[in-house]
């Protein structure tokens, strides 16, 4: 009975282990991810700059974030917004637990930039 017991304690325990070992392993697959998306749009950037024409109208939001457990998610998060239909410029930062976002008003609206960190597993919200 007592033996019983003491081995479930160490499911539970090797069980609580394995959440943990696979949160670090997420968070280095975002954190690997963004960055690999960061240098494809470095790449790209050039070509996109040239397109852009002075008629745009370019809005700036900042979006408070909840849910963040490290900065691989805050990187996951900005990857994931720079490549979104319309933003021009994102910066997420893990300390502030907010993303500052500069976006073309006349392609996306911050509802949707919301939406696109919601959809992610974390909880945005625009800030005034
Ligand atoms: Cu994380």
């Amino acid at each position: 009975m007592i033996k019983q017991k003491e081995n479930k304690e160490k499911v539970i325990k090797s069980r609580k282990n394995r959440v943990a070992l696979f949160v670090v392993i997420i968070c280095t697959i975002v954190a690997i991810s963004a960055l690999a998306i960061l240098m494809r749009t470095q790449f790209s950037t050039h070509a996109t700059t040239t397109v852009t024409t002075a008629s745009e109208k370019i809005e700036r939001v900042a979006i408070a974030i909840e849910g963040m457990s490290c900065s691989g998610c805050a990187n996951g998060i900005q990857a994931m917004l720079r490549r979104t239909e319309g933003v021009a410029s994102a910066d997420v930062s893990y300390e502030r637990k907010e993303a500052i976002v500069e976006y073309n008003a006349e392609r996306t609206t911050r509802e949707k930039l919301v939406e696109v960190i919601n959809n992610m597993g974390y909880k945005a919200s625009v800030k005034d």
